[in-house]
């Protein structure tokens, strides 16, 4: 192999051939692997070495031949699709791939392509004009990359600030978007890698990995969304995960001893706030040891958890990679006596410190690790615990410099730290999810992983660590979650009132309300901190959060119906008003970039809690619809921008131009029955709009066999078509009540043929604001006219049709 202290570039190709689909180039210093995949990707993988290196973690599919055809033009060769053409120049070795009209959509800097400085692969693009790069997972600052650089490198980052980088998890995807169209790319290696999108220059863009092969998959699609969908294709998706991990999660760092814990659970049922989890952090375990509890703190685990499951709760463990260097330890005997433990080239285990003291870790990379761990998830989980947190598993450990010498196994394929580290933490949460899986397989795995790598939707849903308690961090995080959700990781969430400092009442309750319309909904506090559960801190706070948490548990079949998008086509829960309006300049405007939509009907304006006013934009630009204020149906045309009222108790959420909406009634946790009754909000449009309602038991495996019920809806300015019910699941809803809403006077209205009625209706989205101080502002909640029509909830196919009165 050949080594350079400068830059070393990739040269001309001196000899290419042709198996099958797959096209092979041998250049003057390289090989390069050309093949499209069925699912839209093109891969182009490149190496000094004789051999390809065929093992990742991210992509857990064989590949299957996509088809294109080959047109060789004197030096260039063309491969196209009706996607567009990926075009292979051969002297020197470059790739561009080009839309259907031709243009570049992503191109090698003609100068630099790809190349080496000694091990360190690097790929330079060319920058196209205002171009904007979006995505990358869990990074902070602007939607819009541009002029910015990223590092991936798993790391423990407390109380981060806007800029910090790198924090937890790395998943090295993103999205350019130009006026000739949009195009993602993954790069799949996990050593650590950059990402410079034109910082400190303006010739190029550029990708670079300090080992390994530059190994990368291109994408296009009509728009970020469309390419979102084909990234999980190939990463893996979210299955659908169990209702209970979409209610209100409570944790704190930490409850103990157990009475407390009851207490909190009491007062969430005592105070009728709606809540399924609460979380044990590290202080139920006897000296931090994972698969230990406290003896006096929680001594009876089993029966606390089934007195809080009779209550509605569920448990959730954190759990630390770390097992604790201490000969009378089972998991350290267990551990050592099959020797899972990561090891130094000597054989002796690595030893660090974190909490129980010096610790070895298990090896989640060899299949031995994984099988030791998920066998000793047994007890925690016959303990009756339902979910996992596994925390810490950048890994981390005090000093956060750990040697790269020592080994992981790599399912074979052995590797040192510098190709672990970035996928260690992913595979602690798979090692869990397995777990689960195999003691009780009738239930769905819920694990909340703090590390991860592209793929770790597949074993768990990711939270965006230690974030302070401020207003900008919650902003930041509501970006952080709308790129996490378009680089595959759908579900993820917040510490809902911030960790790191002491949250003032106002944040919490803007932020609650924020997570409301979170993908995944837990708050979550410091140690030492004032506490941060719904009550704590007053009166205002306790009714504006009540509110919101009853709003989030009546869209619960919403939002479901979200998580079945995304477990079906990889669509995320949160969506950056980039995934469909890419090319429209103001949702990059600083003032718009933290907009985003909760499923594919509300938009939400995240706001400081000390705004009382905010301005907002509504993507859409030259279509007449309307999006409508969701507190007051006040409505707002597409493409404009309008100032917004935003007091405390009112986040900014807007129903979209044609949304249909499902509400059932609230209820204190998601085992408790949702009544008879689901109510369908419909927005006016002169655009047809769909949505797949979505519902199952909610847990278990049933729906892969057909226990569901799916109805597509189809909404037009002056009709409604329910199909007919997919799949045997009965749901409880018997009676549907459709809600008007900006529809001008609707006369002639037929359901199923036959003439219905309107009834008249005030409805209000969230209860009244009682006025706790009798000299403080009064808080009216607003109401809205509406006219609704009820009728059984049939499993035919419901047909509504009406006129409008010009
Ligand atoms: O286990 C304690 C905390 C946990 O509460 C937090 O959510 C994690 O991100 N953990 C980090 C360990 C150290 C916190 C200073």
């Amino acid at each position: 192999m050949l080594q350079s202290k400068l830059n070393a570039a990739i040269g001309n190709v001196q000899h290419w051939k042709q198996e099958q689909s797959t096209l092979t180039f041998y250049t003057d210093i390289a090989i390069v692997r050309v093949r499209l995949w069925q699912l839209g990707a093109w891969q182009v993988q490149v190496t000094q070495q004789h051999e390809f290196n065929d093992f990742t973690y991210a992509i857990d599919q064989p590949f299957e031949d996509g088809s294109f055809e080959l047109e060789q033009v004197n030096e260039l060769l063309l491969l196209k699709t009706k996607e567009g053409t990926l075009e292979i120049n051969l002297k020197p070795f470059r790739v561009r791939l080009l839309n259907t009209s031709g243009n570049p959509l992503v191109e090698e800097d003609p100068a630099f392509g790809s190349s080496w400085i000694g091990q360190q692969v690097f790929h330079y693009r060319k920058l196209q004009p205002n171009e904007k790069f979006i995505g990358l997972g869990e990074k902070t600052e602007r939607l819009n990359r541009a002029g910015r650089a990223y590092t991936n490198w798993n790391t423990d980052h407390f109380g981060y600030k806007d800029g910090s980088d790198p924090l937890y998890a790395s998943i090295p995807f993103f999205m350019g978007v130009h006026s000739n169209g949009a195009y993602g790319i993954f790069y799949d290696n996990s050593h650590k890698s950059e990402f410079n999108f034109g910082a400190s220059n303006n010739r190029f863009s550029f990708y670079t990995a300090y080992d390994g092969e530059l190994n990368y998959y291109l994408f296009t699609g009509e728009n970020p969304l469309a390419i979102t969908q084909k990234y999980t294709a190939l990463t893996g998706r979210t299955q659908m995960p169990p209702r209970w991990s979409l209610g209100l999660q409570q944790c704190r760092y930490s409850y103990y001893p157990e009475a407390e814990v009851r207490m909190v659970a009491q007062n969430y049922r005592s105070r009728q706030i709606p809540a399924d989890v609460i979380y044990l952090d590290i202080h139920y375990m006897d000296g931090f040891k994972v698969f230990t509890w406290h003896p006096s703190r929680f001594p009876d685990p089993k029966k606390l958890m089934a007195d809080l499951a009779e209550q509605g709760f569920k448990v959730v463990t954190i759990m630390d990679p770390g097992i604790k260097v201490e000969d009378s330890y089972h998991a350290y005997q267990s551990g050592i006596g099959e020797g899972i433990f990561v090891n130094y080239p000597d054989g002796t285990p690595w030893t660090a410190m974190v909490w129980p003291g010096w610790c070895h870790f298990p090896d989640f990379t060899s299949e031995k690790g994984r099988a030791w761990w998920a066998h000793n998830l047994k007890a925690v989980i016959d303990a009756g615990i339902a979910g996992f947190w596994t925390d810490m598993n950048e890994p981390a450990s005090w000093g956060q410099h750990t040697p790269p010498l020592i080994e992981f196994n790599q399912d074979g394929h052995k590797a040192s730290f510098n190709e672990a580290h970035n996928v260690y933490g992913m595979q602690m949460a798979r090692a869990t999810y397995d777990g689960n899986l195999k003691h009780q397989p009738s239930k769905r795995p819920f694990v909340l992983s703090r590390a991860g790598y592209a793929g770790i939707q597949r074993y768990a849903a990711l939270w965006t660590g230690d974030n302070q308690a401020t207003n900008d961090h919650m902003l930041l995080g509501v970006r952080m979650l709308s790129s996490l959700g378009m680089s595959g990781v759908a579900f993820a969430g917040m510490d809902v009132g911030g960790f790191e400092g002491e949250v003032n009442p106002p944040t919490y309750a803007r932020w609650v309300s924020v997570g409301t319309f979170s993908p995944m909904f837990r708050i979550h506090t410091m140690i030492n901190n004032r506490d941060t559960e719904p009550w704590a801190l007053g009166e205002t706070t306790e009714t504006i959060a009540r509110n919101y948490i009853n709003l989030r548990y009546r869209l619960l079949s919403y939002l479901y119906s979200c998580f079945y998008q995304n477990a079906t086509d990889g669509t995320p829960i949160q969506r950056s008003l980039a995934l469909e309006y890419a090319h429209e300049e103001d949702i990059y405007d600083v003032k718009f970039e933290n907009q985003f939509f909760f499923g594919p009907h509300l938009m939400v304006s995240p706001v400081a809690a000390y705004k009382e006013f905010t301005k907002v934009y509504f993507p859409g630009e030259g279509s007449d619809n309307f999006y409508y204020n969701l507190w007051t149906d006040e409505p707002y045309l597409s493409g404009s921008t309008e100032i917004v009222e935003s007091p405390l108790h009112l986040l900014p959420v807007f129903a979209k131009p044609g949304a249909i909406i499902p509400l059932h009634k609230s209820i204190q946790h998601t085992s408790e029955d949702p009544g008879v009754e689901l109510e369908l909000h419909i927005y006016h449009s002169e655009d047809t709009t769909n949505f797949t309602w979505y519902y199952d038991a909610g847990e278990g495996f049933g729906y892969k066999s057909g226990e569901y019920a799916l109805r597509e809806i189809e909404l037009t300015a002056e009709s409604l078509s329910i199909s007919p019910k997919d799949g045997s699941y009965e749901v409880p809803f018997k009676w549907v009540k459709i809600m008007f809403h900006g529809f001008e006077n609707i006369k002639a209205l037929l359901v199923n043929g036959k003439e219905a009625t309107l009834q008249p209706e005030k409805f209000t989205w969230l209860a009244g604001l009682p006025n706790f101080d009798p000299l403080g502002p009064d808080l009216p909640v607003p109401y809205v006219d509406v006219v609704t029509t009820q009728f059984e909830f049939l499993n035919d196919a419901i047909q509504l049709n009406w006129q409008l009165e010009e």
